[in-house]
């Protein structure tokens, strides 16, 4: 097979139709009306953030308009930015959350 060196007579295959998946990054966008604490929950919450790091995106987010939640692949993402915009919309908040492709 290939991938075996001088081989040992037993076949084997390396590395065959593996592909690095595509990652997408989940922003987040800045409101006027969101609290602080709510944005700084859902970054503990659905991205596992700790509180310090929560605290440091939901500034970051305030002040530049668009920062990075997290890097994930498509569906995972997808997954992420449901959830997000469901707490969001079921507490009567406007945040924002899109996908980007890396
Ligand atoms: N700008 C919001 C406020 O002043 C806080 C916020 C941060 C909203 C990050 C959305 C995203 N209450």
């Amino acid at each position: 097979g290939t991938g075996n060196g001088l081989g040992t007579g037993v076949a084997t295959r390396t590395r065959t139709k593996t592909r690095k998946p595509s990652l997408y990054k989940v922003l987040m966008l800045n409101d006027d009306y969101t609290p602080m604490e709510f944005v700084v929950h859902v970054l503990e919450r659905f991205f596992g953030k700790s509180r310090q790091e929560a605290e440091r995106i939901m500034l970051h987010v305030h002040r530049r308009g668009v920062g990075v939640c997290g890097v994930f692949t498509y569906e995972v993402a997808e997954t992420k930015v449901t959830q997000v915009m469901d707490l969001a919309r079921q507490s009567q908040h406007p945040l924002q959350c899109t996908i980007e492709k890396e």
